[in-house]
């Protein structure tokens, strides 16, 4: 940290409000492009405010496999806006390899244990890959330090605009972005490792939140709504059954299956020129091992 600057003042964020979204079915930018729209950007996707001191200290993290046109409209978009609201921030994609099928839950994990051991971080953005916030008042942050003692967990993602229907909120869901400090994501024991394939990673999560005591705090939906690109389902999950044994026993499970429980074998952790990119094994059943069941 810098100590000699001051702190960032958020009333003097140059926000824009109300932001204007390409349509996703057009071609992404490169990295490249994304770079050089960025230049205060630096390898890993790392950005600090050149001119003050910032009270958050943000990883977003940012679980991903074969959606790379969504990552690069993602990643396009939400640079500026981060930069904008004067955090000091890293953009984390953590990327499972082929084999198994897909665990988001694992992924977060994997992010956030990553994450902290490059720095001390104070904030963890969970994000899904494909969605865009449709104004840059929705803040990409945890409360202030000072009150992160009795502040909760917050899920942003209220209002997901999705061909034109706004999501059914009900009281359980925790998917598409939420928000946690350090300690509450260390007191929740994290995600549970156990969910293979679409689905209830995020309800379980929810559980969690609530059994640690804590409440889940929803954004303001007038400022915080986003756009999710569109993509074909994937819920077609051949785990399904599984899932909902899983969660009837989230709690008694809490304490043993979570960050205290994470394997994985890391493959590669590399800075490109605006995401830190992780890739791992993190293990799962094979579509021969799914077949057989
Ligand atoms: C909903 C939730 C999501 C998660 C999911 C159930 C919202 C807005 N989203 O998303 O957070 O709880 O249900 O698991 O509430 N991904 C890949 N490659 C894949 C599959 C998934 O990169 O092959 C990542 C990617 O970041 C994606 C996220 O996982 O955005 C969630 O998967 P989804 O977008 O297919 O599921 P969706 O939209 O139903
Ligand atoms: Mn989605």
């Amino acid at each position: 940290d810098d100590v000699t600057l001051d702190f960032c003042e958020p009333g003097k964020a140059k926000l824009k409000g109300q932001l204007e979204i390409a349509p996703s079915a057009a071609a992404p930018p490169s990295y490249d492009v994304i770079g050089k729209s960025n230049l205060e950007v630096t390898p890993g996707g790392k950005y600090r405010p050149p001119n003050c001191r910032s009270r958050h200290k943000v990883a977003v993290i940012i679980p991903h496999r074969d959606r790379e046109a969504h990552l690069k409209h993602l990643l396009s978009h939400l640079h500026p806006i981060l930069q904008r609201q004067q955090l000091e921030y890293t953009v984390y994609v953590v990327h499972q390899i082929h084999g198994s099928l897909f665990n988001r839950a694992m992924l977060m994990n994997v992010g956030f244990a990553q994450a902290s051991l490059d720095n001390n971080y104070d904030c963890f953005i969970f994000h899904d890959v494909d969605l865009l916030l449709e104004s840059d008042r929705c803040g990409y942050h945890c409360p202030k330090l000072s009150e992160h003692g009795r502040s909760n967990p917050k899920h942003l993602s209220v209002a997901v605009d999705k061909f034109d229907d706004v999501m059914p909120t009900y009281r359980y869901v925790f998917g598409g972005v939420s928000i946690f400090t350090r300690e509450q994501f260390l007191s929740v024991n994290g995600f549970s490792n156990l969910y293979w394939g679409w689905g209830a990673e995020d309800d379980d999560l929810f559980l969690r939140t609530w059994r640690k005591g804590y409440k889940v705090d929803r954004t303001d939906t007038e400022k915080c709504s986003f756009r999710m690109i569109s993509h074909s389902h994937d819920r077609d999950n051949p785990m399904s059954a599984m899932r909902y044994l899983l969660l009837k026993q989230s709690l008694q499970r809490q304490n043993e299956d979570g960050l205290s429980s994470l394997r994985y074998r890391l493959i590669s952790k590399t800075r490109g020129r605006v995401f830190t990119n992780v890739t791992v094994d993190v293990g799962g059943p094979t579509p021969k091992f799914i077949e057989l069941m």
